[in-house]
């Protein structure tokens, strides 16, 4: 059966969540977060050699990375619902948000993060340059929710279960003020105000609020 292996706090939230979207039948197993480094436990780590999440297994497959996740099991179990077709004027907006969100987003935000995290002073052009990625990333979101209800166009898709978590769970490590975009906060209401999303953090983090504003 088609089992989702949840780390508490991650991006492995988005796989719950397409999963009741798709409504498809699937297993939950949580894992909790070292209480001490917040990284992963011995037995998450055990799942797959990169030792990251989400994870998930399917019989005899063992499958990482978020993107590959959501594309299997969109084609595999969900009859290619969230996705957009290579046809549609959508589909390259599609891809591009799709694909920013861990090609260039979450790699801006993990740069803050260990820039944080080290306590790298804020002067120098690399530091400088890789905080500006953060910032471009967030003032191009606020831009294209200014002219789309979502990411790859008038209808939610796959594109938005990638994205939301560097605009959502991922400020619980990295910080951000959302008050100077208001398209952003708007989505962000309109997502939680759906049932598959609600029910998706309900059962992945109980006790979680999510960062929705
Ligand atoms: N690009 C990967 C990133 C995976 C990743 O970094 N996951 C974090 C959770 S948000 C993780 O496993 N952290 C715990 C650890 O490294 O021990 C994906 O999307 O699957």
């Amino acid at each position: 059966m088609l089992t989702v292996h949840h780390l508490g706090i991650s991006q492995s939230e988005r796989i719950v969540w397409l999963c009741e979207e798709l409504e498809i039948a699937y297993r939950l197993i949580r894992y909790e977060r070292d209480p001490v480094t917040r990284l992963a436990p011995p037995d998450y780590k055990a799942l797959h050699p990169f030792g990251t999440a989400p994870v998930i297994t399917d019989g005899d497959l063992v499958l990482g990375e978020s993107g590959a996740i959501i594309e299997y099991i969109i084609a595999r179990y969900g009859g290619g619902h969230l996705a957009v077709k290579p046809d549609s004027p959508d589909f390259p907006h599609y891809l591009y948000w799709f694909h920013f969100a861990n090609g260039s987003l979450m790699p801006a935000g993990m740069a803050e993060l260990i820039i944080n995290v080290l306590g790298v002073p804020a002067e120098g052009p690399i530091v400088e340059t890789l905080r500006a990625r953060g910032n471009r990333a967030f003032e191009m979101i606020e831009k294209r929710l200014g002219t789309a209800d979502y990411f790859a166009g008038k209808a939610f898709s796959a594109a938005d279960i990638i994205m939301l978590f560097p605009l959502t769970t991922m400020r619980a490590f990295v910080p951000r003020d959302l008050s100077p975009y208001p398209n952003i906060r708007a989505y962000l209401k309109r997502i939680g105000e759906r049932p598959a999303y609600q029910r998706a953090m309900k059962k992945g983090d109980p006790g979680f609020t999510p960062l929705l504003a």
